[in-house]
């Protein structure tokens, strides 16, 4: 009988002071569970640069999974965040959790400046937004360990088109937001439970806009 396909949804330990990730509660929260006929692995990494990309490279050769999401958190977003595109700097504003501070250097020294996600981000977002959850396609994933993380993924994935990859970043949760945006747990393992649904059921994306205007 073939194995279940899988899924590979990672989120992060928490950084920069805060006590909880929920990147990391969403992603453990769903696993195990069945969607859309794969089975979802869930996995957290080390908020630090380098070792991230080990850990998530290391569970894809165990899981050999079809789908990779990974989870950040953005503090201060106020929706489930589609992220498009994966840019080749590290820039960090603050320590990682190993106490070191890249700047300006290349995620992948003579990669490419950037890489698309190849998840289907206008079909989640809608997903999302018909369930009535907050949901977006976010632009930029900043330069600090989360688009680390998805640039490093994607650039492994150049060459293996079977296996599809993109990032989400997820609102804080409602205690730890002391004022910002803020979003319950259960909203966001429901929003991206649909987000991993919508990733299985459309291998093409849908045609309608998600831009920004400056
Ligand atoms: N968010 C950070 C790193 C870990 C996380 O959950 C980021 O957006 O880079």
């Amino acid at each position: 009988m073939p194995r279940m396909e899988r899924i590979l949804v990672s989120g992060f330990e928490p950084f920069g002071g805060d006590r909880v990730n929920p990147s990391w509660l969403v992603a453990q929260a769903l696993q195990g569970r069945s969607i859309g006929g794969a089975r979802v692995v869930a996995m957290r990494l080390p908020c630090v640069f380098g070792a991230a990309v080990e850990a998530i490279d290391a569970a894809q050769r165990l899981y050999r999974p079809r789908i990779v999401l990974a989870l950040g958190l953005a503090a201060g977003r106020a929706e489930l965040c589609c992220e498009r595109v994966a840019i080749n700097v590290d820039d960090a504003r603050i320590a990682d959790n190993a106490g070191r501070r890249r700047i300006d250097e290349p995620v992948v020294a003579g990669g490419p400046a950037a890489y698309f996600s190849t998840l289907p981000i206008k079909a989640m977002v809608a997903a999302m937004a018909d369930a009535g959850l907050p949901a977006a396609v976010s632009q930029t994933a900043g330069t600090f360990v989360c688009n680390h993380v998805f640039y490093a993924l994607m650039h492994g994935l150049r060459r293996r088109r079977a296996v599809r990859g993109g990032f989400m970043h997820v609102p804080l949760l409602p205690a730890q937001a002391a004022g910002r945006p803020a979003l319950a747990l259960e909203r966001q393992i429901e929003g991206v439970a649909l987000a991993l649904r919508a990733a299985q059921d459309h291998v093409r994306d849908l045609q309608q806009t998600g831009g920004a205007i400056a």
